[in-house]
């Protein structure tokens, strides 16, 4: 196929039209701390089985990604060892004994270099694919995403990870009001809980595509063959 011709696939409300080399791949927050236990997700009392269910998905749909030789970009949550990056209200929200900072069975709780904070194996970045290193659940906030985007000519991303309604949801909504267009494959993105699973999305797609598009990866994967 030529990657540099507009492609389109099933999405709603509408399709969802791209061109593959002006599209990237955005993957947010698949971190340890959110995914396995003794991390961030598990010490909010969270059930992790909830975001296991979007590894494999996502792990097809980045290896074909990559195969095609498309952008791939990757986010983390957390914060700097020093924890100024940390505003006090996020450092002390939920009143729970452990917070962001301390030490957990995985290192300190979203603390950039530790491996808690790292990506998950299965999902591992190449060392091509930039990483954003976010203070905040957006992934422009305090970031240098919008303008790596800018210099690689990306008009449009396909928004993947975890949590639906929070980085994902924000991140969408930030990329939509810079301009981007936002597909987000539904079985590649994760809640805790079920039912903001399914209005997250429908947020999302509501109202003409109020902030995007949802598909499936398996609409994605055909579209590239
Ligand atoms: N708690 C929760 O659902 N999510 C986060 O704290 N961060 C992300 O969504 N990555």
């Amino acid at each position: 196929m030529d990657l540099y011709q507009p492609i389109s696939i099933d999405a709603e409300p509408y399709e969802f039209e791209f061109v593959p080399v002006r599209c990237a791949l955005l993957i947010i927050d698949m971190q340890r701390d959110f995914l396995e236990p003794g991390g961030f997700g598990a010490m909010l009392g969270n059930d992790l089985s909830q975001l296991r269910r979007t590894i494999e998905p996502n792990k097809v749909l980045l290896s074909k990604w990559r195969a095609a030789g498309l952008q791939v970009i990757h986010t983390r949550e957390g914060h700097r060892p020093d924890l100024t990056d940390l505003p006090p209200a996020k450092a002390v929200r939920g009143r729970g004994k452990t917070t962001i900072g301390d030490k957990g069975p995985m290192g300190r709780i979203l603390i950039r270099g530790e491996a808690g904070h790292d990506i998950i194996p299965e999902l591992y970045p190449l060392p091509n694919e930039p990483i954003i290193d976010k203070p905040g659940k957006g992934a422009f906030f305090a970031t240098d995403l919008h303008a790596i985007l800018q210099n690689v000519g990306i008009k449009k991303l396909i928004v993947t990870g975890v949590t639906t309604e929070v980085c994902v949801n924000t991140t969408v909504r930030e990329a939509n009001d810079r301009g981007y267009d936002c597909l987000v494959p539904e079985d590649c993105v994760g809640s805790y809980f079920p039912e903001f699973q399914e209005m997250g999305l429908k947020m999302i797609k509501a109202q003409g595509g109020i902030f995007g598009w949802v598909s499936h990866s398996s609409k994605i994967l055909a579209a590239l063959e």
